[in-house]
């Protein structure tokens, strides 16, 4: 049988139609936009060729996939349909992408393996490298393909992706679609040199730089990459040069920044074409062929929009759902005492070996936490001899690094467990926690999650000046779609991270460096079965005329500062919230039931804290129960300072607590 490049006609008019179909969905999305159906739309048109040559080479359902916007004929070649990408579209409630609630071309597709995508340029190179890490872990010949615009190389997250895979020869094609324009800039304006030179000096890469609007030279760099990727060799870097023929978006203009002349020479490159006139020349096809596909095509297209224009919007009632796994947590266990005194730190340790144990899709990594030295506060000490240095490593020095392949790893079903060495530098990893972690269930409509633990050591009195002391609930607490831990013993720090580690929810879990070794957070070691469900306050102390509302180092702190006051035994009562998502308003209703005063006292600083949000719930649900104002005690908004006086004025001390007591209670 003739074949083109190794292709059967059959094969040859089969991706010609795919191609065809990319871009009149293309055209048929910009008139519906125009009659008001939608409102954004962002086009594959001259992108055709390289993403079908990508596409043909993977095996959707099995490989898995990380494409962006632009990758629309891509999510066709896969086996995404005319229909589904219309439901996205026009935001109905049957879209498998996200079921209306990303905008358009933010493809995700459960069934295919396209890995939920967000907005973000960038942010899907290392969950890309995290889930390639566990298709190697599994031996698995499952490969993955991320794809990104050339402008999108100039962001910290492909270098770091670039160099996480080449060191692990992830099995992981990296396709950019350089078509020199990140909206209106120009690729000279972005890097140094070509993207290809760019990626070079990596060992373990290989580059391809190819015309991405020839289909054919395309797909024989894909065939070489996806091979390679499956022998175990290691990543590819594929730079296609494409043309971008409609406006970056339905919002850009593209005439304000280019001219008709270059807009009409990129014509001359359009990659539908260029495939037709290829094969007409090799007598693959012919005129009419063309003629009736171009024309079955559009009566389709048509058809299919008219379709999609007819399902339903998603239910109202919806429009909340799916923010956290349905499935809730486990009830809590029964307290067996396995040893009479442990420190919050080796509490953590134990909890760590145990969950390795129980469950071997765990893995533990993040920066120096494996032995010999297991950690810089030693809380991973033993785990990477005890389970092996494939289930427990050091990561490089990159926390957007850390976040982001555990999102990766988490969505084929490990259960990443790592580190931030501090909560001072968390922050370059902020665009993956606060865009991709806390949103994956959401924007997928419960198609997609990313249940892991991000285990982060936080706060001060330890001289570590501004960038060893920080506190970061504040932050966090405002983000839904994140647990939040923060114990102040050693038997909670177990319970919950046990806890943590089986949730079906990422989990951000903080532990205080000042506590570590702290004999007042030491307890009794709970044993293996141990598990503290999160949202449920401790009462430490009781007392009927005043509550504190507490969690982490500032237990202690009050508790100290009531004693500091000499008051009758049983005046103040203590609640340490233990987790501040959920928090545990009941049991802040309860003690305000009898106390009818409330001091919030916490470590982050004053302005916009965890208090202040207490605090309005508080005044909101309880005002009834309220016998005078709610008071917050925490650090000055200042950065914490070294000097171990100055740190004394800016980090709230016992007396600040006393004081507020003293105040309270005769008001
Ligand atoms: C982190 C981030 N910054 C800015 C944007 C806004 N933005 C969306 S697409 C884009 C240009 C991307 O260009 P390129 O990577 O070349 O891809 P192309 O659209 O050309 O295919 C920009 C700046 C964004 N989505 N995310
Ligand atoms: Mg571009």
């Amino acid at each position: 049988m003739a074949r083109l490049h190794g292709f059967t006609k059959q094969q040859v008019l089969d991706i010609y139609r795919t191609m065809v179909i990319a871009r009149k969905l293309d055209d048929k999305m910009m008139t519906m936009l125009k009659q008001g159906k939608a409102f954004f739309h962002i086009g594959c048109s001259g992108h055709e060729a390289a993403q079908l040559a990508a596409a043909i080479t993977l095996k959707g359902g099995e490989d898995w996939s990380y494409p962006y916007y632009r990758d629309g004929a891509y999510c066709l070649g896969l086996g995404m349909t005319a229909r589904e990408q219309l439901l996205s579209f026009l935001a109905r409630d049957a879209d498998p992408n996200s079921g209306g609630r990303q905008m358009p071309m933010h493809y995700g597709h459960k069934a295919l393996r396209i890995v939920t995508q967000s907005s973000p340029t960038g942010t899907q190179f290392l969950q890309a490298v995290g889930c390639a890490l566990t298709r190697k872990m599994d031996r698995s010949r499952e490969i993955v393909y991320v794809s990104a615009g050339e402008g999108t190389t100039s962001q910290g997250d492909f270098h770091e992706a670039l160099n996480w895979a080449s060191r692990a020869k992830a099995p992981l094609i990296f396709h950019i679609q350089d078509n020199e324009y990140a909206i209106s800039t120009h690729r000279s304006d972005q890097t140094a040199d070509s993207i290809y030179a760019m990626v070079s000096g990596y060992r373990n890469l290989s580059r391809y730089d190819v015309d991405g609007t020839n289909f054919f030279e395309t797909n024989l760099a894909f065939k070489q990459a996806a091979e390679r990727a499956r022998r175990g060799k290691g990543p590819s870097v594929i730079v296609s040069n494409v043309v971008r023929l409609v406006p970056h978006s339905s919002s850009d203009d593209q005439r304000k920044y280019r001219t008709p002349n270059a807009l009409k020479e990129d014509q001359k490159r359009d990659p539908i074409h260029i495939f037709e006139k290829e094969c007409l020349e090799e007598k693959f096809f012919t005129e009419g062929d063309i003629e009736k596909i171009n024309k079955e095509v559009k009566i389709h297209v048509d058809q299919d929009a008219q379709w999609a224009d007819e399902q339903d919007h998603p239910a109202v009632e919806t429009a909340l759902t799916h923010i956290y796994s349905a499935d809730g947590q486990p009830a809590e266990t029964d307290l067996v005492p396995i040893a009479e005194k442990v420190v919050l730190v080796d509490a953590i340790n134990h909890a760590l070996h145990e969950e390795m144990a129980y469950n071997d899709k765990m893995m533990v990594y993040g920066q120096d936490i494996a032995d010999p030295k297991g950690g810089v506060f030693t809380a991973t000490k033993g785990l990477s001899t005890a389970f092996g240095t494939e289930r427990v490593f050091n990561s490089p020095l990159a926390e957007s690094s850390i976040i982001g392949t555990a999102v990766g790893m988490a969505v084929t079903g490990y259960k990443p467990v790592v580190e931030i060495q501090f909560g001072d530098y968390i922050w370059t990893a902020m665009m993956q926690l606060r865009n991709e972690v806390v949103t994956m269930r959401y924007r997928s409509n419960n198609a997609w999650s990313c249940p892991f633990v991000i285990r982060v050591p936080v706060g001060g009195y330890i001289h570590g000046s501004l960038c060893h002391s920080q506190s970061i609930d504040g932050y966090f607490i405002h983000m839904p779609g994140i647990y939040i831990a923060y114990p102040s013993t050693a038997r909670d720090a177990k319970g919950l991270l046990k806890m943590a580690c089986r949730m079906d929810d990422p989990v951000l879990f903080m532990e205080h460096k000042g506590l570590y070794r702290q004999g007042f957070s030491a307890t009794e070691e709970p044993d293996e079965n141990y598990l503290l469900p999160f949202g449920h306050a401790r009462v430490v102390a009781e007392g009927d005329e005043l509550t504190i509302v507490t969690w982490g180092a500032m237990v202690q702190k009050s508790l100290d500062a009531i004693r500091e006051c000499d008051l009758p035994s049983g005046s103040v009562e203590v609640l340490d919230l233990r987790t501040l998502n959920p928090l545990d308003l009941d049991s802040i209703e309860t003690s305000l039931d009898k106390t009818g005063k409330v001091i919030l006292v916490y470590e982050d600083n004053l302005t916009n804290g965890p208090g202040a949000e207490i605090s309005a719930l508080i005044v909101d649900k309880f005002f009834d129960l309220l016998d005078g104002p709610v008071r917050r005690v925490a650090s000055k908004d200042c950065p914490v300072p070294y000097n171990w006086y100055l740190e004394e004025q800016v980090l709230p001390q016992t007396a600040d607590v006393s004081e507020a007591i003293m105040e309270l209670l005769e008001y």
